[in-house]
């Protein structure tokens, strides 16, 4: 068999995202035909003892505490940014710079203006044959590809209504401690840049159509909140290797360590806001970590003249079909087994049947990214739908700001 060859890779940040992002790298040769074969070369995060500790548990060949070191080593071709959205633009702009590829996790930036940055930054390198793709993993599901392919292929007729609704409840504790995804300065906004930016890019990715106009509301509902703990995350919500903790942490488990000592809340709690699509439908979004009970409730609802469909992230091997041709005494919504071999990246897994996890969504993003890079075609999501997603969280946060559209019903 001829020689493989090689692209390594460097990620930064090694918290849940890098863990799934890892799992990701290390199966996608052992599961999909690939031209290049992938080399977990370093893994970087600023507390030495920790990040060497993550390259052994997550099968990094090597580890280091500047990210800077990772432009300049040989052996790394391409940079993983799985670290808080504060420091998206300055890693990818340097990577992309030193030639390297980029893979940078959702949403691409903080503000519009870093998004547009990296935007153009991309395109330049793109000419050079640099590569850069923005994390929005839900496309890769199979259920989700194989949606979109349903809208495109017209099984929907023309789309009348798309409802998209991202629901969580970790921050329903008010002493859950003030985390890094708390804080606007580190993760550029709350719910909705998190979790709204996903049911963004995937329902414009599924119905084929983009945001043209929004009308929106947020809230932060519980506004101030203890001090992460003093032992465990410094005052910044940043974990001693300066990366962040997890924003999953249960409140009972961060116990604060300054007692009494608050912090304000400077990002939203939840964002709802209503859309026209560019072909024609109309839309609601809805995001939340309030959402009791909910734990990772993302559903996504088409409605179409001649069919609908139901994308459900809890049931994420199915999809929900309604053929509006079906004869009417047997109509109703058909659950469709996403799991033929025939179906978006089943044939490299396991027989009908069997389903897949959260987990495969990533293996399934970074096939697609070493693929393109190997062929010379430029990835999807890339960094130009990267920002307009930013755009789109931006129109929302200047409408909840502005409030001008919003009737009071008369009392
Ligand atoms: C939010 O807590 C979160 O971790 C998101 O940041 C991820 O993108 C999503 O896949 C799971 O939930």
């Amino acid at each position: 068999m001829t020689e493989r060859q090689r692209l390594g890779v460097g990620m930064v940040g090694y918290a849940f995202m890098g863990a799934a992002h890892s799992q990701a790298w290390r199966s996608v040769n052992r599961f999909f035909d690939l031209p290049l074969e992938v080399d977990l070369a370093a893994v970087c995060g600023r507390d030495q003892e920790k990040v060497a500790a993550a390259a052994v548990k997550l099968g990094w060949r090597t580890h280091e505490t500047d990210w800077k070191a990772l432009l300049a080593r040989d052996d790394v071709d391409l940079v993983d940014i799985c670290t808080p959205g504060s420091s998206h633009a300055e890693i990818a702009l340097a990577a992309l710079a030193a030639g390297k590829h980029v893979l940078c996790e959702k949403p691409l930036a903080n503000t519009v203006e870093e998004a547009r940055a990296m935007a153009e930054a991309a395109r330049r390198a793109e000419a050079a044959g640099v590569r850069s793709a923005v994390g929005f993993n839900y496309r890769r599901i199979p259920a989700a590809t194989f949606a979109r392919d349903l809208v495109a292929a017209g099984r929907l007729g023309t789309l009348r209504h798309v409802r998209a609704v991202y629901l969580q409840d970790w921050l329903v504790d008010p002493e859950f401690p003030l985390a890094w995804r708390l804080r606007r300065e580190i993760a550029g906004s709350g719910a909705l840049g998190d979790i709204g930016a996903h049911i963004i890019d995937l329902t414009q990715f599924i119905s084929g159509q983009r945001i043209s106009g929004v009308c929106a509301l947020t809230e932060t509902f519980v506004r101030e909140r203890p001090l992460p703990a003093a032992s465990g995350l410094s005052a910044t919500g940043l974990s001693a290797t300066g990366l962040p903790a997890t924003g999953l942490t249960t409140a009972r488990q961060a116990a604060t360590g300054q007692a009494g000592a608050t912090g304000a809340v400077t990002v939203d709690d939840a964002a709802l806001f209503l859309a026209r699509l560019d072909g024609g439908a109309l839309a609601s979004y809805e995001a939340s970590r309030f959402a009791l009970g909910r734990k990772n409730g993302l559903r996504v609802e088409l409605n179409g003249s001649e069919g609908s469909l139901v994308f459900d992230l809890e049931r994420l091997n199915e999809l929900e079909f309604y053929d509006g041709q079906a004869d009417g005494d047997v109509a109703g919504f058909t659950r469709v087994l996403v799991t033929e071999p025939s179906h978006p990246y089943l044939d490299a897994w396991w027989p009908p049947g069997h389903g897949l996890g959260y987990e495969h969504s990533f293996t399934h993003e970074i096939r697609d990214l070493v693929a393109a890079i190997a062929d010379g075609t430029p990835p999807a999501p890339s960094f130009a739908d990267g920002l307009q997603v930013q755009l789109v969280l931006d129109a929302v946060d200047r409408s909840a700001a502005d409030g001008s559209r919003w009737t009071l019903v008369e009392s």
